[in-house]
């Protein structure tokens, strides 16, 4: 059956002032960049124990800061998608718009995005473990093995791994653009990592209607008041051909 939407979330999409799209890796699939879980998910061939915390990090520097510069190169030539580019299109048609993504890819800058959340950091920098100095990817774009600060410390890439705080400025900044929305979209995401997974239950407990778009039912779907069952490029190009029809672009 063709991808639909209910007569609840158009009357919601008419009225509506403040827009969360709350995303996680599958709205980068369709851009070619591999989901973390699922079976062609990268943790399926990946152990995150041995790559995505500090310990292993600190452990073997060499073989964490390659991965990490394999999937910049991969995640380099690929481009934001209809489902990245359709949220720059609805920025035009309410008055905020806000991106919270776990996404460490740069796809939603990329498309255009203006207002966004980056929970678990970007891999597009770095940062000195020892005296926070701040690095771009793009210093050791050929480098394999891991770099070293003029301080001596060792430079990591700045995202988010287990056990690790998210940075205080970008979950706060989307705990309020969650409680201050009047709609939520839940994109591409399994919803099971905290605590991003509470901006959802966040936005739904402070009155906004939820949904969720994702090709697979989630932990997290009984949660939402309503659910789009297909691919993120697919739902949100029909959410923005509605938007189209009934609302006027203020910008
Ligand atoms: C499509 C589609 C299409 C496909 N269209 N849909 C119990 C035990 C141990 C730890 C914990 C625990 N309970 C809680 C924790 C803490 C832990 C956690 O939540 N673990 C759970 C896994 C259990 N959380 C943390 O550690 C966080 N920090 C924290 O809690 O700090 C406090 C603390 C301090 C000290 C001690 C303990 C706690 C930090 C979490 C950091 C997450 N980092 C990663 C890696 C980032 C760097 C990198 O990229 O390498 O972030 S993990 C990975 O998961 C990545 C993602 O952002 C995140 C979420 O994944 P996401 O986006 O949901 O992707 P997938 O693959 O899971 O799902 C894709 C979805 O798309 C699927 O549903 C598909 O169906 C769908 N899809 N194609 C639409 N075309
Ligand atoms: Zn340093």
């Amino acid at each position: 059956m063709p991808l639909q939407i209910s007569k609840a979330l158009k009357s919601k999409l008419l009225d509506a002032q403040r827009i969360v799209f709350f995303s996680g890796a599958g709205i980068s699939a369709e851009s070619g960049i591999p989901t973390f879980r699922g079976e062609e998910g990268i943790w399926n061939k990946m152990r995150p124990e041995e790559l995505a915390n500090f310990n292993a990090f600190m452990k073997n520097p060499d073989l964490v800061w390659e991965w990490y510069q394999h999937r910049r190169q991969i995640m380099e030539s690929k481009h934001p998608n209809a489902a990245h580019f359709a949220i720059t299109e609805i920025e035009k048609y309410y008055p905020s718009v806000i991106v919270v993504t776990q996404n460490v890819d740069n796809l939603h800058r990329r498309a255009g995005n203006t207002h966004i959340y980056e929970l678990h950091g970007n891999i597009e920098k770095n940062y000195c473990v020892r005296c926070g100095q701040r690095y771009d990817y793009v210093r050791f774009e050929e480098r394999r093995t891991h770099q070293e600060c003029q301080c001596g410390g060792i430079i990591r890439p700045d995202v988010v791994w287990f056990g690790e705080l998210l940075p205080t400025d970008q979950f706060s900044g989307a705990e309020a653009a969650a409680e201050s929305c009047d709609m939520l979209f839940s994109i591409g995401t399994t919803g099971i990592v905290m605590p991003a997974a509470q901006i959802p239950v966040i936005a739904k407990r402070a009155g906004a209607y939820t949904a969720e778009i994702n090709i697979n039912r989630t932990e997290q779907s009984a949660l939402f008041h309503e659910i789009l069952s297909g691919k993120a490029g697919e739902a949100l190009s029909l959410i923005l051909e509605y938007i189209r029809e009934v609302r006027t672009p203020i910008q």
